[in-house]
């Protein structure tokens, strides 16, 4: 059996040779995209992000993925929360509330400036592409960071007390709490050229561990990505977002568990199933996993900083390497 965790002992494998495309969600996702980004020569890095969240708020279009991963990419995503932008005040909308506005969805008045522009840009006739790009050259973020689609592909989350809820009423209003039943995505959204174009010229497309039901998949839900990455002839590696049968944030492993699934490395294996060539899950979880016929290898996957994040960027991408040329 190759080791493909080792560190790379060919040295003709160089990763700037390679084309790296990263299907991201939120925070997991921008994190791993940004470790990747700074390995990877920008020309060489696509990330593809879901827009399964994005709604309309306070008459502005809000991209919460997008977003999470273009301010962790410029580096001024606020650490703690994972969403918005660092240093933020809230004035703008604490004065929407005080006007009868809405105030369950915080947007601080940095982040204000980001659907501001995006609004202006889209009501000029721009694509949400075009928008995005334009961001990311005024954020000076230079890997190409896509939208899965132009076209608005609302996740909608049915309860188990039989509501449909929209995404971010479920996720923020109701702070995840609702058992889900399952989660409702949309038919017939088409990706972008550019995405195809990504995916087609891909060496490696790496699965960030991002939430596998609202991240993930509704990226594999847009035609025709999934089929790309099924006759895929490089490597599709997937991350598991479950360490140690919990999640590293967010609702992934509560979800699990109100679908019936067990909480672990080894479901969500199983979840991807052949989609993926190189399953990649934590060291923690090296006693337990049961492997789902692909090739799985452990590593230290934990991203806490920086450094964190450059590590198992450098890992995956190894691991990768190794896989596709052995
Ligand atoms: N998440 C929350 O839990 N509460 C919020 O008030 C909130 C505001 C917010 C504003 C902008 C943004 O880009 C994200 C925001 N998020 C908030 C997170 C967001 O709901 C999630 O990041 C994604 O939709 C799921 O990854």
């Amino acid at each position: 059996m190759t080791d493909y965790g080792s560190a790379i002992t060919d040295n003709r494998l160089r990763i700037t040779d390679y084309r790296i495309v990263c299907l991201a969600g939120g925070v997991g996702g921008a994190k791993l995209a940004a470790g990747l980004a700074q390995i990877v020569p920008p020309q060489n890095l696509t990330i593809i992000v879901n827009t399964g969240d994005d709604f309309q708020h306070v008459g502005l279009t809000v991209c919460p993925d997008l977003d999470t991963v273009m301010y962790t990419l410029a580096g001024v995503a606020n650490p703690e929360t994972g969403w918005g932008r660092a240093g933020e005040s809230w004035r703008t909308m604490q004065t929407v509330t005080q006007l009868g506005g809405p105030d369950w969805f915080r947007l601080g008045d940095l982040d204000l400036a980001t659907h501001l522009t995006r609004a202006q840009l889209l009501g000029e006739g721009q694509t949400l592409t075009a928008v995005t790009r334009h961001l990311c050259t005024h954020l000076h973020i230079q890997p190409v960071i896509l939208p899965m689609s132009d076209q608005p592909a609302p996740t909608m989350i049915e309860s188990d007390d039989g509501r449909i809820l929209p995404f971010q009423t479920w996720f923020v209003r109701e702070r995840w709490q609702p058992s889900v039943r399952q989660i409702i995505l949309p038919a017939d959204v088409k990706a972008t050229h550019a995405v195809v174009r990504a995916l087609e010229t891909a060496d490696i497309v790496i699965i960030a561990p991002s939430n596998p039901f609202v991240s993930i998949d509704p990226i594999l839900n847009v035609y025709p990505i999934r089929a790309l990455l099924e006759d895929m002839p490089q490597v599709v590696t997937a991350v598991s977002p479950i360490i140690g049968g919990q999640a590293v944030k967010g609702p992934a492993a509560k979800m699990m568990q109100e679908m019936g699934m067990e909480v672990s490395a080894t479901a969500v294996a199983a979840y991807y199933g052949d989609l993926v060539d190189l399953f990649i899950y934590d060291r923690q979880d090296e006693g337990t996993f049961v492997g789902a016929g692909g090739t799985a290898v452990a590593l230290d996957t934990m991203m806490l900083d920086g450094d964190g994040r450059l590590r198992v960027a450098q890992d995956v991408l190894h691991t990768s390497l190794n896989y596709l040329n052995a």
